[in-house]
């Protein structure tokens, strides 16, 4: 039996709810930051009975923001709260902080929700989806990134993922004319890879060119010869990455409808959530927005008038599993579906959280899936499965993933940047 005594103050004079009595008092609170392949930074809460949750707070090139956060300002406020208060908890850090939303706090909050959800289903004894309603499927669809320089290289990067067993796939291309676009692995300068991204892990962030009418003419011929080689059936993806003007976007839209993409991602940079409306009046392609969004709020107008077909938020950038399930059954009214962002800076906690969420929710649409470098694998011990082009998070009590801080000391922190964006002219443009 834990007590709930919301005015009493604690030692620490937060006005939380004290939890002694339970042994779910959390005891501690650390911030992990390494470096197994990119940075990560994670939080371990630990209760008095000894009990550990993890949650994920890794802000891609902003990592350390959010680690000073949590440990200067977060911790000190956790120590002696009742673990199992996970709303209270959440609301106390949202509205006591005065200063609201944003990346950097949703990070925070989000690490402190789903390690709260981690220790809670643990002390359930269940996988966490059971304490989310359950599984309302047997498996969850990922999609994965094929990209390439030109056709031959696309199509062997498409075959590739299919024989890793996806069956959705993300197309990205390179732009004649543009040297370096967002999503192509094989320009990626560490290894080849673009899924380690930010590629460069550098003092400063390498700068890419763009050129928005190259990409408007040289898209639709490349998802043309795509649908020619791989049939109508496979489900097909691309992301526009925030590069677009609203009416840009509409062109593109409109151009690939007869290759009946699943989804045009992020087409405009959504600030401004109207933008969404001049695109969607003109295309019947399936809009996904949201991976940089933090609160319901980045979605009010595109959800209540039905603007997009996906939302894209993580439940590491969105304040964890208990506000990403606000937006996403605030979207569910509206017939709007998930496609939680899983890129690799997302760490397997992050994944881990998004799995369990995806397999509870009823408008599930689709998971991005991006596989983690083997180094990331040995600091986090995971249990979920990848069959058939479907994730399942497991059956481990919790949310499945444990943490190794001896593999993990082993990878320090490097200053790592996104790179951006310079036009011909040399304007910097939205990356
Ligand atoms: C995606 C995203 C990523 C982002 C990355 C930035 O759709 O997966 O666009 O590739 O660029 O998360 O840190
Ligand atoms: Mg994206």
């Amino acid at each position: 039996m834990t007590t709930h005594t919301p005015t009493t103050p604690t030692p620490q004079g937060s006005t939380a709810p004290s939890a002694t009595p339970g042994g779910t008092a959390i005891r501690s609170a650390e911030v992990l930051v390494s470096s197994p392949g990119r940075n990560f930074v994670t939080l371990r809460i630990t209760t008095s009975d000894g009990v550990t949750g993890l949650g994920d707070a890794t802000l891609n090139g902003r990592e350390l923001a959010v680690a000073s956060y949590l440990r200067d300002h977060v911790v000190p406020l956790l120590i002696g709260r009742d673990a199992h208060t996970i709303e209270d908890t959440w609301q106390f850090l949202y509205r006591s902080a005065y200063w609201r939303r944003g990346p950097v706090t949703m990070a925070a909050i989000a690490a402190v929700d789903v390690a709260l959800w981690d220790i809670k289903a643990k002390l359930a004894g269940l996988p966490l989806y059971q304490l989310l309603g359950g599984a309302s499927r047997r498996g969850i669809m990922a999609y994965g990134h094929a990209s390439g320089r030109d056709l031959p290289e696309l199509f062997d990067s498409i075959r590739q993922h299919l024989d890793e067993g996806y069956r959705s796939i993300r197309v990205q291309t390179s732009v004649p004319g543009v040297d370096a676009v967002y999503g192509v692995a094989a320009q990626a300068s560490e290894g080849g890879r673009y899924d380690y991204e930010p590629a460069r892990r550098a003092p400063l962030p390498a700068e890419e060119d763009w050129d928005t009418r190259a990409y408007l003419r040289h898209v639709p011929g490349v998802f043309e010869a795509v649908r020619a080689e791989f049939g109508p059936e496979l489900p097909l993806l691309h992301d526009g990455h925030h590069r677009m003007t609203p009416i840009q976007a509409a062109r593109l839209g409109k151009d690939l409808e007869p290759y009946d993409l699943f989804w045009l991602e992020d087409c405009t940079p959504a600030e401004n959530q109207e933008a969404l409306r001049l695109v969607r009046h003109h295309t019947t392609t399936p809009l996904a927005i949201g991976e940089i969004f933090n609160t319901v709020w980045d979605y009010q107008t595109i959800i209540r008038e039905q603007l997009v077909d996906y939302v894209r938020s993580a439940v590491t950038h969105t304040g964890g599993i208990t506000a990403l399930r606000r937006i996403l059954d605030f979207a569910a009214q509206y017939q709007i579906k998930s496609g939680i962002h899983g890129p690799t800076d997302i760490s397997p906690v992050g994944m881990a959280a998004a799995l369990h969420l995806d397999l509870a929710i009823h408008n599930f649409g689709i998971q991005e899936y991006m596989k983690h470098s083997p180094l990331t694998d040995e600091v986090f011990r995971q249990s979920f499965t990848f069959v058939d082009g479907h994730l399942h998070p497991g059956d481990a009590p919790g949310l499945g993933v444990e943490h190794d801080d001896e593999a993990a000391a082993r990878f320090e922190y490097q200053p790592a940047y996104l790179p951006f964006n310079r036009l011909k002219d040399g304007t910097v443009h939205d990356w």
